[in-house]
């Protein structure tokens, strides 16, 4: 995020709004999850274990997937190196049998769920979102996973619990670059209570109907589908229920780029560069983003009476 610039300014596209009204469309989605051909009719090559009992959801978009294999080869994980191949190629070392999650802090009942248990905590559903990277790429990624709001609930966070703080896997001998001081590790990502219980937020096990790849954050990792892709903290060792905004890795790294909401918005630009316009992985002209990535009629209300510049 540091090192790279987005380029030029392209003529703009008109980018359709979500279709989860269309009903036609739903129907056919859900009648293809359940034939179990989804992967094969998209014509995506996926490649690891199947997650059973995944449901169709009504988050569909009317926009292209993201090619399985871009979404798997194109990342950023910087545990694995900055470069956007270097992900999965390194992430083999990553270890996510017998992983846990420790849900602490302002919360009733702390608890440290081991994966078996997390995966079976609610029903796990296939949600279609767009990925926007700050850096100005985007993505179309069908995850499989369930609202985070659902171990929140499981938890029952205690009054003074205002933010939830996000903390990825800390061990240097299985991710390689937590050995460089590119960021202070571990990675930390943080959300307000009521960001962290929005119905879209979501806890991520699995994509393309299948368990997720290393390099996309195995085994459980957050995807808040209206901030920039940052946010999305990978390999999730730690939920913790605070008091005060947590201070996130990217905001130690470079307070005056990366502030806390971080929401999607064309008309805060970064310091360095426009967030104007991005490009979908795939396609050739840019195409306008969309205030809060598209999902404004369900988010915007948490932001009533801010001004997004300054909360930014
Ligand atoms: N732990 C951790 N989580 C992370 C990152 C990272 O470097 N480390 N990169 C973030 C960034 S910048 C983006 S755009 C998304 C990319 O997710 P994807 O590779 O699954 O598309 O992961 C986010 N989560
Ligand atoms: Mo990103």
């Amino acid at each position: 995020m540091l090192i790279r610039h987005p380029s030029d300014i392209l003529p703009s596209e008109i980018t359709p709004p979500e279709v989860y009204r269309e009903r036609r469309r739903f129907m056919q989605g859900v009648v293809a999850l359940a034939a179990g051909a989804v992967l094969g009719a998209a014509g995506d090559a996926a490649a690891g274990p199947r997650l059973p009992g995944v449901r169709a959801s009504a988050y569909r978009l009317d926009e292209e997937r993201t090619p399985y294999k871009d979404v798997t080869t194109y990342n950023n994980f910087y545990e694995f190196g900055t470069g956007k191949g270097d992900p999965a190629q390194n992430a083999g070392s990553l270890r996510t049998q017998s992983w846990t999650v420790a849900v602490e802090g302002e919360v009733r009942r702390p608890a440290t769920w081991d994966i078996d248990t997390l995966l079976k905590l609610a029903p796990l559903e296939e949600r279609v979102y767009r990925l926007r990277c700050v850096e100005g790429w985007s993505m179309v990624i069908p995850w499989v996973g369930f609202p985070l709001r659902e171990l929140i609930r499981r938890a029952e966070p205690t009054g003074k619990a205002k933010y939830v703080e996000f903390v990825t896997l800390h061990d240097p001998a299985q991710m390689p670059g937590q050995r460089t001081r590119l960021l202070d590790w571990p990675y930390v990502e943080g959300l307000r209570l009521d960001e962290a219980m929005h119905p879209l937020t979501l806890l991520a096990v699995g994509l393309y109907g299948e368990v997720l790849p290393k390099q996309n954050g195995a085994p459980v990792r957050l995807v808040v589908p209206w901030k920039y892709g940052f946010k999305s903290a990978k390999s999730i060792a730690r939920i913790r229920f605070v008091e005060k905004p947590p201070l996130t890795a990217w905001m130690k790294a470079a307070p005056r780029e990366y502030g806390f909401y971080s929401n999607v918005n064309p008309h805060v630009d970064h310091p360095r560069w426009s967030q104007a316009k991005e490009r979908r992985i795939g396609e050739f002209f840019k195409r306008d983003t969309l205030m809060f990535n598209g999902y404004g009629d369900q988010v915007a209300q948490l932001y009533r009476g801010m001004d997004l510049k300054r909360f930014f």
